[in-house]
């Protein structure tokens, strides 16, 4: 079951896990699902299991995962397209994506630094990146190693944990 719903009435904020005005909600259920965004500004939240985003035109927030499930054991591939996308990483209760090292890790197709920004949980100096192997880096908690995020085509140095480009809630 896939939900589609309106928002109406709640703060602009792109940290802030509720939800923005005029934003079309897409909601996946515990399996592995698709959820396809339209040009209008959207927030998805895939839920438990492998789930594939692709937010479309507008400005999205995309997260692979909720607050229920955190991303554990999950691997989502989280696509922004175009618009300036917000990729959700964790809450105010923690980072998602941590338990299974590198088994469970959000995978950023199209992060534009100056563009898009990451919400983590926490501080900068609660995680660290680290190149991959193949011309992307990885967002690694430092307490555990624990991979977070894939971001593909961009190299550690590309991504400055102490930068705009990163919301901490
Ligand atoms: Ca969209
Ligand atoms: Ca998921
Ligand atoms: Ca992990």
């Amino acid at each position: 079951m896939k939900v589609k719903d309106v928002v109406e009435d709640t703060p602009d904020d792109p940290g802030n896990p509720d939800l923005n005005p005029g934003e079309v909600v897409q909601i996946g259920d515990d399996g592995d699902n698709t959820l396809r965004g339209s040009d209008e500004n959207e927030m998805f939240s895939g839920g438990a299991g492998n789930d594939v985003i692709l937010a479309g035109g507008g400005n999205d927030r995309l997260n692979g995962t909720d607050k229920f499930s955190r991303g554990v054991g999950e691997i989502d591939n989280l696509n922004g397209e175009a618009g300036r996308d917000v990729f959700l990483l964790g809450d105010q209760d923690g980072s998602f994506y941590v338990g299974g090292e590198f088994a469970d890790f959000a995978i950023i197709r199209d992060f534009s630094s100056g563009e898009d920004r990451f919400v983590l949980s926490g501080s900068s100096s609660d995680y660290r990146v680290a190149d991959g192997s193949n011309g992307n880096a990885f967002i690694l908690t430092q307490n555990g190693n624990d991979a977070v995020a894939n971001v593909l085509n961009q190299s550690a140095a590309d991504l400055n944990l102490d930068s705009q480009d990163f919301i901490y809630v």
